[in-house]
């Protein structure tokens, strides 16, 4: 079906591949039954991209995701690359991507579906309803920020090193599209860091504090370290609405608020960043939270979930097709209470694989 909607499909490595097989029956069904089409290309990235060209990320497969209006990304790596130099690892083509494209602005919903109550990590009074909006800084901090490196020492001994730098109109740029999200949902923002023990987090906060000042009026602003945030995540995660942090610490609350969905297999994400003057649309990547999972890959097994709704976000952030989003997500939820992959199981519901869960969401989406 012709479209201007471009996207660029990167399925990458292990289960990426075969999630991303299953959102092509969704894509399919949409062109189907809502005369909704997609100009879709597909690239090689990760250990897939290094297998057949020596490197994660070509400078063709990277053209043609910078000149998409989307791309639609699965997971990378995969312990036969444990062993590559840094730079040619399959998670180093991710990182380019984000880098190259400057998708600074990481959305990572977590969100307890009704049917998953008794499936999350804790109890179900704590959990119910639960409904956060995890914003992660994507390009810069220790993933990116200069120096880096191995160096060997004087007595031959090694010293590893990333730097947690962050400056102020980084800051400014991923606070601000924190105080936009509060503003669209609760008016709650926490701004997480750790500005007792380090630099960054002093000019962190320092900056939301002055952005709050100027900009955030209508939005209530907090702030909160790390290490307590981790905890209160596990304590009483119902506390927080928006939560905006650096790189690292993004990463890693956003698989600890995973498991209060019930898996790593439910959380999608959006990678945005700013606004095509020509399109009126973001430069945009969305992908699965989870990465490649070796231990079940090539087995029918994954959640596709993640991708699906992450494929759900591109409907609604890069081509307003809310109402399709709508139905999908509905779909996603409907489906929960017929069937379930392994990570979500409860007794009492009927286990199924990849494709068992897929024609579940289509049968849905069909009714
Ligand atoms: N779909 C996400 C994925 O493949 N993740 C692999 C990974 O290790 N990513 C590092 C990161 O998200 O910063």
């Amino acid at each position: 079906m012709a479209s201007n909607r471009k996207v660029m499909v990167l399925p990458g490595d292990g289960i990426g591949r075969e999630v991303m097989q299953a959102n092509m029956k969704i894509i399919d069904w949409l062109a189907k039954y809502r005369s909704l089409g997609f100009d879709l290309s597909e690239g090689l990235v990760g250990g897939a991209a290094y297998d057949a060209h020596g490197t994660p990320l070509t400078d063709e497969t990277l053209a043609d995701s910078m000149s998409a209006d989307a791309v639609l990304f699965g997971a990378v790596g995969g312990p036969q690359y444990d062993d590559l130099a840094f730079e040619l690892k399959p998670e180093r083509g991710l990182l380019r991507l984000r880098k190259e494209m400057d998708l600074y602005a990481n959305l990572r919903p977590a969100i307890v579906f009704p049917a998953l109550v008794d499936a999350s990590s804790l109890k179900p009074d704590l959990v119910s309803g639960l409904d956060i909006m995890i914003l992660r800084e994507l390009c810069g901090g220790s993933y990116f920020a200069e120096p880096r490196g191995i160096d060997v020492r004087e007595d031959g001994s090694k010293l590893g090193y990333d730097t947690n730098a962050y400056s102020t109109p980084e800051i400014e740029r991923i606070g601000r599209v924190g105080f936009d999200l509060a503003r669209k949902r609760n008016g709650r923002l926490t701004s997480v860091e750790k500005s007792n023990v380090m630099h960054s987090g002093v000019l962190w906060r320092e900056v939301m504090i002055r952005l709050h000042g100027e900009e955030g009026e209508g939005v209530e602003l907090s702030h909160m370290y790390a290490d307590n945030c981790a905890m209160q995540l596990v304590r009483a995660p119902k506390q927080f609405d928006v939560i905006v942090t650096d790189n690292l610490f993004g990463d890693l609350l956003s698989d600890c608020a995973a498991m209060l969905t019930g898996s790593l297999g439910m959380l999608p994400s959006a990678s945005l960043g700013d606004i095509d003057p020509d399109t009126g649309i973001p430069a945009a990547m969305y992908e699965p939270v989870h990465g490649s999972a070796p231990d079940i890959a090539g087995k029918g097994l994954a959640n596709p979930l993640a991708q699906f709704m992450s494929f759900s976000m591109m409907l609604r952030y890069s081509f307003g097709q809310a109402e399709e989003a709508d139905l999908l997500e509905q779909a996603v939820s409907d489906a929960l209470a017929v069937k379930r992959t392994g990570d979500i199981m409860t007794p009492g519901c009927e286990q199924t694989g990849t494709d068992g869960m897929t024609a579940a969401v289509i049968d849905a989406m069909d009714r």
